[in-house]
């Protein structure tokens, strides 16, 4: 049997993984010191390109996915919760970043699609929907976040579930400040329609 509490540490560890960062140095380059400064796929594409941004979501995603799918085989549903919430605080509260971290969007959908793929692809679609009318991705990403556990507790009809989302929405909503001051200003950074 394995021990909760050395999964939950486990799953900590993994999301704390900044892989926009490690990517980043790679390229020669501190995403830290670039861009909006966040390590997360959106600055990472913003200051080296696409494929780069896009390894940086495929491995923020998996990290958060792959703990979480394995750990409905082996937890409860109120355990799993737990675990997923750990995942995304380890991405945005990073122990290899002196407990800062990135704003937990990709990590959560990754999470989200280990819990509830059907409640993740609608998240995904309004993601979407939000990105293209209005092209921010900060905006798509609060709204996302906002909405996500309403849509988990409708598909699953789970509470820790439910709960989970919720405080992993609060999370992503409270680490995407400077980007909300933006967008009141009118100031933030626009991917599409610029
Ligand atoms: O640099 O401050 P920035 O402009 O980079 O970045 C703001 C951005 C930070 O997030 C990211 C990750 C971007 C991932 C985009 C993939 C979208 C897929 C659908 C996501 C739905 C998320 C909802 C989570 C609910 C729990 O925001």
């Amino acid at each position: 049997e394995i021990n909760f509490i050395v999964y939950l540490i486990i799953t900590y560890l993994l999301g704390s993984i900044p892989f926009g960062l490690i990517i980043s140095k790679l390229f020669g380059k501190d995403i830290r010191k670039e861009g909006s400064g966040n390590i997360g796929a959106t600055n990472v594409t913003r200051v080296l390109g696409k494929k780069a941004g896009l390894l940086v979501l495929i491995l923020d995603m998996l990290k958060g996915f792959l703990p979480i799918y394995i750990a409905k085989y082996i937890f409860d549903t109120k355990l799993v919760s737990l675990l997923a919430i750990a995942s995304v605080i380890g991405h945005c509260f990073s122990i290899f970043l002196k407990f800062k971290g990135g704003k937990g969007v990709a990590t959560a959908i990754g999470v989200l699609l280990a819990l509830s793929f059907k409640a993740a692809l609608i998240v995904i679609m309004f993601w979407l929907g939000v990105f293209l009318v209005s092209g921010y991705v900060s905006l798509a990403s609060m709204l996302s976040a906002s909405i996500s556990w309403v849509i988990i507790n409708f598909i699953e009809n789970n509470i820790y579930y439910t709960y989970a989302a919720f405080i992993i929405g609060l999370i992503i909503i409270l680490k995407h400040k400077d980007n909300l001051d933006r967008l009141l200003k009118g100031t933030e950074y626009r991917f599409l329609h610029k």
